[in-house]
């Protein structure tokens, strides 16, 4: 294999393609030795199959608004590789949505799901739909129409969606139902159900709190926990508000939460009544961070700024992809920063993961470090086919677990003759390895 003329091939082939192409070339620069050290994999076009999608739904999505006005968004399902296990990611609803976006968390989740220990395959979906400012009228009918097409594509051995940007437990339920009415099923079909149809105790914190988890083994290999450092967090969605959470229990400070709107700086810590008060405010389907500034005296707001130039020990990006910069890493390397999670996929650009590993902080990747969310949507699978609920403590140990074996894998194939872990290529090597001797076994298919 050789890198450039693979990258160069496949701009050619799937131009303007920015995020998919920079997600595919970390993964290339990470197995090269690996891939040429082992020559079945070159006479089995292994890498070749496992940058292209085994295939991609477009559909459209017509529905009415409040008003009566019919509406047209674009729907996705990207089934990217299942040698492993049935399909398996999440469903985005953001107005960025496009196929590069959705190309890349499709090809990330293929070694994300194979770290995660289970059997699952990579895939991905959403629309440019936006739920903000929307009812929950609208949010249902989009919802609805959103499935009368996907139903006919998924199933729970098939291809099994879950949430990401924009989709939570009210949309999943949404589509679940319609699912449902659609198949008069029952079935796995989708993770983060609610409690009482299906779901499991620990998802909706799971990727937040193994995402703290991870960086709590990372912080372990120094002699370093969580207990007195200072943390900074951004975006205050389902995976920040899991992070936020287990940070505060393990004995850190959060002092930073971000929106599209800026950041809080918040030198008290960010715990307890604060936290529910930014629940209660994007549960209103406010989609901005200042009222924190408001409601809480010691809380700074900084306009249209990151978090991430404030001098904090851990930083958590948790909002969404390339959110942190050169600038922004050399910022926080200055300031002292230790160890770098990524709770998002791929929030840290090319240039920042570069500057994180010349200078020897601990950096974990998203595909590693964000994997505790599919990995317990895996557990929920395992509970549906079972037909039974585990408790917290037992999913919540299973999580722990899980991101306990992520972190090893890593070490094992990322550390080099001078004792530094590169979490990058760990992750990447023992993602990538599974999946390639499955696809061998299986033949050319
Ligand atoms: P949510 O929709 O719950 O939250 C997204 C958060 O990011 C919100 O706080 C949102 O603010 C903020 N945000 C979105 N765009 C921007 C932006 N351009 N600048 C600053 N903030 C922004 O999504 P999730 O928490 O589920 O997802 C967050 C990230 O984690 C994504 O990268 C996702 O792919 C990844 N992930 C999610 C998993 C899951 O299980 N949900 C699992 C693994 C990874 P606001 O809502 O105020 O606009
Ligand atoms: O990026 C991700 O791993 C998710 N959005 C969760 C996917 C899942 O199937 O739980």
């Amino acid at each position: 294999m050789n890198v450039d003329k693979l990258i160069v091939q496949l701009e050619k082939k799937h131009p303007g393609e920015a995020e998919y192409l920079q997600a595919v070339r970390e993964v290339l620069e990470s197995i090269e030795e690996v891939y040429n050290q082992n020559p079945q994999f070159e006479s089995a076009g292994i890498i070749e199959r496992m940058v292209e999608p085994d295939r991609i739904l477009t559909f459209k999505v017509p529905w009415s608004d409040d008003n009566g006005k019919v509406q047209l968004n674009l729907g996705y399902r990207i089934q990217f590789n299942n040698a492993i296990g049935p399909y398996k990611g999440g469903i985005r609803f953001h107005p960025s949505v496009n196929l590069s976006i959705l190309k890349f968390l499709g090809f990330e989740q293929i070694f994300k799901n194979s770290l995660t220990t289970l059997p699952m395959g990579g895939g991905k979906g959403g629309s440019d739909f936006d739920p903000k400012g929307k009812s929950d009228a609208e949010i249902m009918h989009f919802c609805q129409a959103f499935m009368l097409e996907l139903w006919k594509l998924i199933g729970p051995e098939t291809d099994v969606p879950a949430g990401d940007i924009g989709v939570g437990g009210r949309e999943i339920g949404y589509m679940y139902g319609m699912y449902k009415k659609l198949t008069n099923e029952n079935s796995g079909v989708l993770t983060g159900k609610g409690l009482n149809w299906g779901g499991s105790l620990v998802r909706p914190e799971a990727t937040g709190f193994g995402n703290v988890y991870f960086a709590k083994e990372m912080l372990a290999t120094k002699g370093l926990s969580f207990e007195g450092k200072t943390v900074a967090v951004s975006g205050f969605g389902n995976v920040a508000w899991g992070a936020v959470t287990k940070a505060n229990e393990l004995g850190a400070k959060v002092v930073t939460i971000s929106g599209p709107d800026g950041y809080i700086y918040d030198p008290e810590g960010i715990s307890g009544e604060k936290i529910s008060f930014m629940l209660e405010l994007r549960a209103s389907n406010e989609d901005i961070v200042k009222p924190y500034s408001y409601q809480f005296q010691s809380g700074q707001f900084y306009e249209g700024k990151r978090p991430w130039e404030q001098k904090v020990d851990i930083a958590l990006p948790c909002a969404t992809q390339n959110e942190l910069n050169k600038e922004d890493a050399e910022i926080l390397v200055k300031n002292g920063v230790v160890c770098v999670s990524e709770g998002a996929n791929m929030p840290c650009t090319p240039e920042a993961v570069e500057v994180f590993l010349k200078n020897k902080i601990l950096f974990g990747p998203g595909k590693a470090a964000n994997a505790g969310g599919v990995a317990t949507s895996g557990l929920e699978m395992s509970q549906n086919s079972m037909k039974l609920s585990w408790t917290r403590e037992e999913v919540d140990a299973r999580l722990h677990q899980i991101m306990t074996s992520i972190h090893e894998a890593c070490v094992k194939h990322g550390k080099d003759s001078t004792g530094f872990v590169n979490y990058v290529k760990g992750a990447n090597i023992a993602g990538f390895l599974k999946v390639a001797n499955a696809m061998l076994d299986q033949g050319v298919i």
